[in-house]
C-alpha cells in the first residue's frame, strides 16, 4: 500500500506534484518571463515578452509532512533578474488548520482561502511592532557559533517565547500575526553559509518583512542588498523586529572585532 511507502517517498512525491502544479499555473501567465522552482537545477522559459521572473519554493517543509505539521508555499517576483534589490513582491501560502496567502507589495495582506467559495477572503493588513515576544532560533544548536549562542540565551532570558517547528513558513508566519519577535537561521559550523535558499525562500520573506515594518539581515547587512552567483544559493538569516534585529547586528558587528 503507498501508506507503507517510506514517508520520504510520500514527501519526494508532493514535492515533484506540487511543483508541476505550480509550473502549470506559472505558465499560463503572459507577464511572466521565465521561472525558477527550488526543486529545479535551471529556470524555464515562459515568455519572451514577459517582464517578471518567479522564483518560487512549491512545498517548503515538506519533511513536515509526515508528522501533520503546517507547511508552505513561497514566490519571489522579480524584476530585471534574480537579487534581492530585484524583488518587486512576495507572496506565501501556509497550509495549516486554515489555508491562508499573504501577499506583500507596498504593504503586507492577510488573505483566508473561504472552503464554501474557494476565494481568499481579505481578512486584514499585517504590520510588525517595534519589538516581539517570539523566538524562532533555527540551525543545530551544537554547531552554532558561540558569540550566537549567547545573543539567543540573552533573548531568552529577556522573556522570548520558543516557538520553531522546522517550517520557515508557519514560524514567519506566527512572528508575522503575533506583532514581531526574531526567526534566526545562522551560519553555524556545519553549514557555514546557512541553510536556507536565497531566490526561493530568503529575499522573498525578506521582501515581506521589510514591507511590514521589520528588518531582515544577514548578520552584517539588509538581505535584499545581496546577489546571487548561483541559482541554489544559501545565505545565513535573520528576520523580525527592528529591537532584535539591532540586537543582531551588534552581535555580529562585535563578533568581527
Ligand atoms: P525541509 O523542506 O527539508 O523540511 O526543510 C525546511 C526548511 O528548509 C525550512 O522550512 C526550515 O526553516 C528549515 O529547513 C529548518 O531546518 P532545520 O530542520 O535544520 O531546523
Amino acid at each position: 500500500m503507498d501508506s507503507q511507502n517510506s514517508s520520504g517517498d510520500i514527501q519526494v512525491k508532493l514535492d515533484v506534484i506540487s511543483d508541476e502544479i505550480v509550473e502549470k499555473h506559472l505558465c499560463k501567465v503572459s507577464s511572466v518571463i521565465e521561472i525558477i522552482s527550488e526543486e529545479k537545477a535551471e529556470p524555464v522559459r515562459v515568455n519572451e515578452s514577459g517582464k517578471y521572473y518567479v522564483a518560487y519554493d512549491p512545498l517548503d517543509g515538506s519533511s513536515l509532512i509526515d508528522v501533520n505539521l503546517s507547511v508552505g508555499s513561497i514566490f519571489g517576483i522579480y524584476k530585471g533578474g534574480y537579487s534581492g534589490e530585484n524583488v518587486v513582491a512576495a507572496v506565501y501560502v501556509v497550509y495549516g488548520p486554515r489555508v491562508e496567502m499573504v501577499v506583500a507589495r507596498d504593504t503586507v495582506e492577510l488573505f483566508r482561502l473561504n472552503e464554501k467559495t474557494g476565494v481568499f477572503d481579505f481578512v486584514k493588513e499585517l504590520r510588525l511592532n517595534e519589538k516581539g515576544k517570539i523566538l524562532a532560533p533555527g540551525g543545530t544548536q551544537k554547531e552554532w557559533y558561540p558569540f550566537h549562542k549567547e545573543m539567543i540565551d540573552n533573548l531568552f532570558k529577556e522573556g522570548y517565547r520558543l516557538r520553531y517547528s522546522g517550517g520557515m513558513v508557519p514560524d514567519l508566519h506566527q512572528i508575522l500575526l503575533k506583532g514581531g519577535g526574531l526567526f534566526a537561521y545562522p551560519a553555524t559550523n556545519d553549514k557555514p553559509k546557512g541553510k536556507l535558499r536565497k531566490l526561493f525562500e530568503v529575499f522573498p520573506f525578506a521582501y515581506v518583512y521589510n514591507k511590514a515594518g521589520g528588518l531582515a539581515v544577514d548578520g552584517f547587512k539588509s538581505l535584499l542588498e545581496l546577489d546571487s552567483q548561483n541559482y541554489h544559493d544559501t545565505t545565513p538569516c535573520f528576520f523580525g523586529s527592528n529591537y532584535e534585529i539591532t540586537k543582531v547586528l551588534q552581535t555580529y558587528e562585535g563578533a568581527k572585532k
